[in-house]
């Protein structure tokens, strides 16, 4: 496995969180490393006890895996039990840093940089350092990067934690068809992204583009029959979605060169994501500010554009479907 930076590949913008990647030789392919630390969370041997005020999230706000977390943290009233530390939105060349912080440390942690805290917990560790990370304050040991399944630990393991009120992010009647379209919406959306942005052949571009639009035109017409895409329910699907949409218009489609259709063309999608945006917890752990940041030139120039206040206006699904 060869790691090479994007930076290498595609002069001018530093264009994403996860510079260091994997790349399949034969065919050009985006391949993405597998998580080392996956215990889950439960009250089962060998598993992570659930207890208030022992873990911390490392995030950045930044990053797409990583910004799930909030936003379950936030619809479920997790943040009271369990900190979070944030990084700055420009991955270092030693990692994820803490410059953003007073002294530019984590304040709890103390670390400096996201990759000590790897290397505390496994000398050996040869991985990326990545968030969304959990750290067990007590034994300052990174427990889980698990970015994949971490919702569904805080959707049912944490229960007995959740925020009176509640949603049930991933109820036990839809579990199975939630499973399936996560999926669907990683292999092609969330991940389709990333598979288009770091291709580094034309077919593995091209497959990659093709999918990612073809799934979009799906959920496309899915969003046209209901508020959400489970019906009126709010689940952890529409979390995974809403992350890559969020992004689009600012980094996918024109660093990534996920271009054929910005999220604005799609009426439903659109309409959907800033329904969303307009909950709180989607809204306050969206920071467009840090996304357009990560994608400044080499010159340290910003984009001026998409129009983010484009979000903040009216959209059509409560007058379509009902609700509040
Ligand atoms: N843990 C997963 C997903 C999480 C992930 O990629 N996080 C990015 C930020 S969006 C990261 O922390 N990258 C750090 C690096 O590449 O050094 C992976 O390694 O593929």
């Amino acid at each position: 496995m060869r790691e090479k930076s994007f930076e290498q590949t595609h002069n001018g913008n530093i264009a994403t969180s996860e510079s260091v990647h994997e790349i399949n030789h034969e065919t050009g392919q985006f391949v993405r490393q597998k998580n080392r630390f996956t215990t889950p969370f439960g009250d089962q041997e060998g598993q992570l006890p659930v207890e208030a005020h022992r873990y911390r999230l490392l995030w950045t706000p930044l990053c797409p895996w990583a910004h799930r977390q909030k936003i379950a943290f936030a619809l479920l009233g997790l943040d009271d039990v369990i900190s979070t530390g944030t990084a700055h939105p420009h991955r270092s060349e030693k990692g994820w840093s803490f410059a953003n912080n007073p002294g530019g440390v984590d304040p709890v942690l103390k670390i400096h940089y996201l990759p000590e805290i790897y290397a505390e917990t496994d000398p050996n560790y040869t991985g990326r350092a990545t968030v969304p990370c959990i750290v067990d304050v007590k034994t300052r040991k990174v427990v889980n990067n698990d970015y994949f399944n971490l919702t569904y630990y805080w959707e049912t393991a944490w229960k007995p934690f959740h925020k009176k009120g509640a949603p049930d992010l991933f109820p036990k009647d839809l579990r199975e068809d939630i499973k399936a379209l996560n999926d669907v919406i990683f292999n092609d959306v969330n991940n389709g992204v990333y598979k288009a942005g770091f291709a580094e052949s034309q077919e593995a571009y091209e497959e990659a583009f093709d999918a990612l639009f073809a799934r979009l035109d799906e959920l496309e017409e899915r969003l046209s029959h209901s508020r959400y895409l489970f019906g009126d329910r709010l689940t952890d699907s529409d979390i995974r979605l809403y992350v890559t949409l969020a992004r689009f218009d600012i980094a996918y489609y024109p660093v990534f060169l996920c271009n054929q259709r910005r999220l604005i063309d799609y009426p439903n999608l659109w309409n959907y994501a800033k329904d969303l945006y307009s909950i709180p917890a989607f809204k306050n752990t969206t920071h467009f500010d840090a996304i357009k940041y990560y994608h400044h030139n080499e010159f340290g120039i910003l984009p001026k554009g998409p129009d983010l206040s484009l979000w903040e206006e009216p959209n059509d699904r409560a007058e379509k479907f009902g609700g509040k």
